[in-house]
């Protein structure tokens, strides 16, 4: 069976002005598309054609670096789709909570987590995560997640910020903690509140 990449769930452009629409255009179109091409290419004909992707990262330090490379890519901007958007500004309820209990208020956590974004050499990206009922943030190289075997901080990731260039480079060029800035006003923490009630 195959992957596939999965519909953007909004217009290119509903990201608009923080995140340009040729960015996501080419973002989904072309990046992801090719992440899921090359994973179902470096599958073929091995056991891992019939894993799931989580079962994938829950091994990866037994599959070649191509699979960890677009297997993570393609997970990685799976969820990237799915937390991005405009209809919920604001982590409330359980979520709203345990930020404040964790790192003291929500402006706290973006703040660590766009200097872990900003910090990460090269491609990489953010996380916060849960291990264990509790928030972490951290950084990953490349399109490492920590659902990965290999992962320094493991756990389930319930937002991820893209650091790669290709995340950001049309709009804003160098400028990564700029991009990291704006990130925030689209970010759809309803879906990761979801995330969260499932991570726990
Ligand atoms: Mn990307």
């Amino acid at each position: 069976m195959a992957f596939s990449l999965p519909a953007l769930p909004y217009a290119f452009d509903a990201l608009e002005p923080h995140i340009d629409a040729q960015t996501m255009q080419i973002h989904h179109d072309k990046h992801h598309q090719a992440y899921v091409d090359n994973l179902n290419k470096a599958l073929a004909g091995s056991d891992g054609e019939n894993k799931t992707l989580e079962e994938l990262m829950a091994n990866m330090s037994a599959y070649p670096a191509a699979v960890r490379n677009n297997g993570g890519g393609h997970f990685n901007h799976t969820l990237f789709w799915d937390i991005l958007g405009t209809a919920a500004p604001q982590p409330t309820g359980d979520l709203a909570t345990a930020i404040n209990e964790t790192f003291g208020s929500v402006d706290a956590l973006k703040e660590k987590m766009s200097t872990a974004g900003a910090t990460r050499f090269g491609s990489g990206w953010a996380w916060l995560l849960v291990n264990d009922g509790k928030l972490i943030v951290s950084s990953t190289p490349n399109q490492d997640n920590p659902l990965m075997d290999i992962a320094e901080v493991k756990g389930t990731p319930i937002l991820g910020i893209d650091v790669w260039e290709h995340a950001y480079y049309l709009k804003y060029q160098n400028r990564r903690p700029d991009y990291l800035k704006e990130i925030w006003n689209v970010i759809n923490w309803e879906a990761v509140s979801a995330r969260y009630k499932a991570a726990r």
